[in-house]
């Protein structure tokens, strides 16, 4: 990390997916709070909403996003956007608190939308406001602001991609072909039960990092990985053209955090998308996936991404052992990794940033 000197905070760019992305930005904000109070905008109590941006931006996943109902909806960046901004569903991790579903029960008797996908009354506001301005021709990423307008996440809340770079699954047909399916319908309807074959981002080589993302990856201080999905939610993003090899070229360090505790997902279902892509649902595996940067990539094609990764302490001595295997030239550091208070995810990107700021070998 260069020199940032102690009054600053420091600019901090995290990819990341929605639920356990906001959970981990949150810790972020209250441990650049914690460390610097004055950069970053006084105390926590003042946040989320007080409008006091920290120095960090967060590039959302879009792949989730669709249309439906003649919305677009956007659920990565909502869950982040709602959570820091004080107004989401903490049960659910999706979603506004206090939600209704008049809306979506009148949507289902017209068979308009999905059944099974709820829009809520309050989320509406959201969906609609955000398609008149894309209606009006503004860019996602200006929709986006005009959002955070509102709810002040105390981040600069960006878009991977202005443009529709949608997630498909293919899934194995009855007639023993495949088929594809939106992300969202596999995820939410059949709760991934259905084995992908493979996950695609449709026009994805069409698509172009939205503005001020390549710019936040090559002037931060951190570049990190929340411990978000590593196909759907990070791998997505990396796979905007431009974006991996902007974390490639940067100055600052790059730090990941395993999403995966010993052998088992956090949450989510990132084992179902892991072995469709032949990755083994391990810390170390998908630490080798990202790959070091500088050393030819183990997964993702070109060199690797990360400087450091962070594991839980039960993955200390596989990780130790793979130090001149397959995480070689990723500094790792063992910590818990368990996240359910504000304070413990803080203490985790504590680390997160020590580990960033150990000069390179
Ligand atoms: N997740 C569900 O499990 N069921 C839903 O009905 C649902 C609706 C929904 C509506 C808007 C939105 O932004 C998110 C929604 N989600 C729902 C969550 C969504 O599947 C996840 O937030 C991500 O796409 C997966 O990380």
């Amino acid at each position: 990390m260069s020199a940032a000197p102690r009054s600053a905070a420091p600019r901090v760019t995290v990819l990341a997916g929605g639920v356990g992305g906001s959970r981990f930005v949150r810790g972020l904000l209250h441990q650049l709070r914690t460390e610097w109070p004055a950069a970053a905008g006084g105390p926590e109590e003042s946040m989320p909403g007080s409008g006091t941006a920290a120095s960090v931006t967060v590039i959302a996943n879009t792949g989730d996003d669709l249309w439906l109902a003649g919305l677009r909806v956007c659920p990565d960046l909502d869950s982040i956007m709602y959570a820091l901004g004080g107004a989401n569903d903490e049960e659910r991790g999706w979603g506004r608190r206090g939600e209704s579903e008049r809306v979506s029960a009148e949507l289902t008797a017209y068979g308009v939308g999905w059944p099974w996908f709820t829009l809520g009354d309050l989320d509406l506001g959201t969906h609609i406001a955000r398609s008149s301005w894309l209606r009006e021709g503004l860019p996602l990423s200006e929709a986006t602001a005009r959002l955070c307008a509102r709810w002040n996440p105390g981040v600069a809340l960006l878009p991977a991609t202005d443009d529709e770079a949608e997630t498909l699954v293919t899934v194995a047909d009855e007639a023993g072909g495949t088929r594809q399916l939106h992300f969202e319908e596999w995820w939410v309807r059949h709760r991934a039960a259905l084995p992908a074959l493979a996950f695609t981002q449709h026009n994805v080589e069409r698509a172009r990092p939205a503005p001020g993302v390549l710019e936040a990856i090559a002037e931060a201080d951190v570049v990190l990985f929340a411990p978000s999905n590593p196909v759907v939610s990070v791998g997505t993003i990396l796979g905007i053209p431009g974006i991996a090899d902007a974390v490639r070229q940067t100055a600052a360090p790059v730090v990941g955090i395993s999403p995966i505790i010993g052998g088992a997902v956090v949450r989510g279902m990132a084992d179902a998308c892991l072995s469709a892509i032949g990755v083994e649902t391990s810390a170390v595996a998908v630490g080798a996936h990202y790959g070091a940067r500088g050393l030819p990539g183990a997964g993702l094609p070109g060199a690797g991404l990360l400087d450091g990764w962070l594991v839980d302490s039960a993955d200390a001595a596989v990780a130790a052992s793979a130090a001149t295997g397959p995480l070689a030239g990723i500094r790792t550091l063992a910590r818990p990794l368990w996240f359910h208070t504000v304070e413990e995810t803080a203490a985790i990107a504590a680390d997160a940033l020590a580990l960033a700021a150990r000069p390179r070998p």
